[in-house]
């Protein structure tokens, strides 16, 4: 790969969920000229790219990422007018935009759709997944991530659609090579427009495993990884990706180390990076996504190890503590409250971002914005979490109403969306009218604008972290030694290139916590949560240090 492509290995991303980050028309909705006005407060911040969460015309199903049009923005976040400005401001700044792929399937509301249901003979039939009955019930026991069926009959023609998320977003086949070209076209649609990446949604699911297609009443089983999945993607960089300058990332909830090292390999056949969820999901429940924690900072650590040497050399790292389906990061892995928010937002920020890999902030990381107190499910405003709800609660009776709103508490997407906090003013600075979310109550103490010119806010020490990053090559670079593995407190590493070696050690409790040798910081203090030094033996309740040789 040549060395020009590689920039995203330097560089540090921003997510913008736009429907909660600013409202510039005062309908309660955050839009695209709201992210127009605050990129010079992206630039003052350091970051390189915005990746932006779908602004396509959509149904309101789920975020944004039922899609009936790829080449429409959505009526309540702009027009494509507001996009190109976006682009181009943003641009003017030196801020890369990547925009968010979903193409393992589309609203039920896209023309493809609607052709296709049409009739078993439509021209447009197999551009999605239908399948007979089995036995009077549905083709297979496919679960759906959002909880029931995968298969939803349809009258007309008396058969079943997949979809492995609402029953309003039908996946699409991607074995159909009229769907591949109709997928690539959009593509360069947009790259023609001058946009510099994808973060692709669900890219594993879009080789589906045989299996889980036929209509043989068979189990629940693989939903991704499919016999075909590396072949369409490859198809995808030479017809696509391989023609521009850009960042790729795929999310998939289920990537392995190994399956990460041909996903995201160095050699720019595929993508540049994944995004897994080993971490963010270290603490689920047994057989659902729903705990209510806590987190684990032993298995936690021992996640982060096998990734980074895993892939050291051979491929690429995305670092990430939470997006728009992730609980707050200093809520999950921190401390929310008071007296050790604003320490142990400092201290996971710098645990991530020394590792190697591209750094990804999700929109108030960097105010240390925590979780949302849901009262009860009638304020979720996730599909998610209400057929959770209706699944696990009020259908199986396998959670009390008590503890699955703690899990949705601790793990909900509705934290991760409620306005962004500007200013301790109405509505926090998001909006005129009623925000289409509550803003959290703490808005009045976490805000941007309290952060920004403040040289001790979690804002500045975001901005220091990133300056970093670009200074030191051991950051970008080094290799990964975990210290103390064992330990339940004290998360430690090291990181070695061209001579120096970044030293990192890291409190992830409110104790004192012993260092031992190896771990004991010793060279020039690049870094740190604490304004006067420590005992070097002893790290101070949520304390990090960051160290050169
Ligand atoms: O998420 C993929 C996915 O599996 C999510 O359901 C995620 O695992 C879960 O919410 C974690 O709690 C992507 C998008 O990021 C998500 O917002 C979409 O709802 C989903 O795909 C369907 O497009
Ligand atoms: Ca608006």
């Amino acid at each position: 790969m040549s060395k020009k492509s590689q920039w995203f290995k330097e560089a540090v991303v921003y997510q913008i969920y736009p429907k909660s980050f600013m409202d510039a028309n005062g309908d309660g909705m955050g839009d695209l000229r709201g992210v127009i006005g605050k990129l010079d407060y992206l630039k003052a911040l350091g970051i390189d790219v915005i990746w932006l969460n779908p602004c396509y015309k959509n149904s309101g199903v789920d975020g944004g990422y039922d899609i009936s049009d790829y080449r429409a923005i959505a009526p309540e976040l702009g027009t494509m007018e507001d996009f190109d400005e976006l682009l181009r401001q943003a641009h003017a700044r030196g801020i890369r935009i990547v925009m968010d792929l979903v193409v393992n399937h589309t609203s039920t509301e896209h023309p493809w759709f609607i052709e296709s249901r049409a009739g078993k003979d439509s021209p447009k039939r197999d551009f999605y997944i239908w399948r007979p009955p089995f036995e009077g019930k549905e083709p297979n026991r496919e679960r759906s991530v959002f909880s029931g069926p995968a298969w939803q009959y349809d009258e007309a023609t008396g058969e079943y659609y997949l979809h492995m998320f609402a029953v309003e977003q039908a996946d699409l086949n991607w074995e159909n090579e009229a769907v591949r070209r109709e997928v690539y076209d959009m593509m360069h649609w947009w790259f023609k427009k001058g946009i510099d990446g994808f973060r692709m949604d669900v890219i594993d699911m879009i080789g589906k495993p045989p299996a889980m297609l036929r209509a043989d009443g068979g189990p629940h089983g693989p939903s991704s990884h499919g016999p075909r999945e590396h072949e369409f993607l490859r198809e995808m960089n030479r017809e696509v990706l391989s023609h521009y300058d850009i960042l790729t990332v795929g999310e998939s909830g289920s990537v392995t180390v190994e399956q990460a090292l041909d996903y995201a390999n160095l050699d720019g056949s595929e993508l540049n990076m994944m995004f897994q969820f080993e971490h963010v999901e270290h603490d689920a429940g047994e057989d659902t996504k729903w705990s209510a924690g806590p987190m684990n900072l032993v298995k936690l650590k021992k996640i982060f190890e096998r990734w980074q040497t895993g892939l050291h050399g051979r491929a690429w790292n995305s670092l990430y503590w939470d997006n728009h389906d992730q609980p707050r990061a200093v809520s999950h892995f921190g401390c929310d409250e008071e007296r050790c928010r604003v320490r142990s937002a400092k201290m996971i920020a710098a645990c991530l971002h020394m590792m190697e890999g591209t750094p990804y902030i999700y929109q108030g990381e960097e105010l240390g914005m925590t979780n949302y107190p849901l009262r009860d499910i009638s304020e979720s405003k996730d599909v998610e979490a209400i057929n959770a709800w209706n699944e696990l609660v009020v259908e199986q009776k396998r959670f009390t109403p008590e503890y699955m709103m703690a899990c949705i508490r601790y793990k909900g997407r509705d934290n991760a969306r409620t306005p962004m906090q500007w200013t301790a003013g109405k509505n926090a600075g998001f909006s005129e009218a009623e925000p289409w979310m509550p803003v959290n109550p703490n808005y009045t103490f976490i805000n941007a604008e309290s952060q920004v010119n403040d040289p001790d806010s979690v804002f500045s020490f975001y901005k220091k972290l990133i300056a970093l990053r670009k200074t030191h090559p051991v950051i970008v670079n080094g290799d990964f030694t975990l210290l103390m593995p064992e330990d339940k407190q004290v998360f430690a590493y090291l990181r070695r290139h061209a001579g120096r070696t970044l030293q990192v050690a890291c409190n992830f409790s409110g104790e004192h916590a012993a260092l031992d040798a190896q771990a004991q910081t010793s060279g020039s203090m690049l870094i740190a949560n604490y304004d006067e030094p420590g005992d070097a033996a002893v790290l101070r309740p949520w304390e990090v240090r960051v160290t050169l040789v």
